[in-house]
């Protein structure tokens, strides 16, 4: 059973998704949602090939950590919010597919 994020992992590990953006320009532009313990971040492609390409790329991750987002895609626009539903918040499972998804958004 997977737990929540502790203090000084959200220090740590948390925080820098919450940046703007890091200077590699690849994590970053989370934000906390209101009233939940969980992260979201809109990506913008060129055109619903690309968003969806990125998508795929994702849900294979997602598949293989047992661990899936709850996202929303229209056209060229994929909204993602990320939470751990087994432990009602953030983990470090929140924390890794979301690094791996600005990995896969900056290719
Ligand atoms: N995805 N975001 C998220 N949170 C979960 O708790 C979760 C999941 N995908 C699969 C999963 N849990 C399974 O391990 C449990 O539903 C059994």
């Amino acid at each position: 059973m997977v737990s929540q994020l502790s203090n000084t992992d959200r220090e740590q590990k948390l925080n820098p998704l919450l940046r703007a953006s890091s200077d590699d320009g690849k994590t970053g532009g989370w934000s906390m949602v209101k009233g939940r313990d969980a992260i979201a971040k809109t990506f913008v492609f060129d055109n619903f090939n690309q968003a969806f390409s990125f998508m795929t790329s994702v849900a294979l991750k997602a598949e293989k950590m047992d661990h899936h987002p709850e996202w929303f895609n229209v056209y060229n626009r994929v909204e993602i919010t990320l939470s751990t539903h087994d432990c009602q918040g953030l983990s470090i499972r929140d924390v890794e597919l979301a690094s791996y998804i600005d990995l896969v958004a900056s290719r």
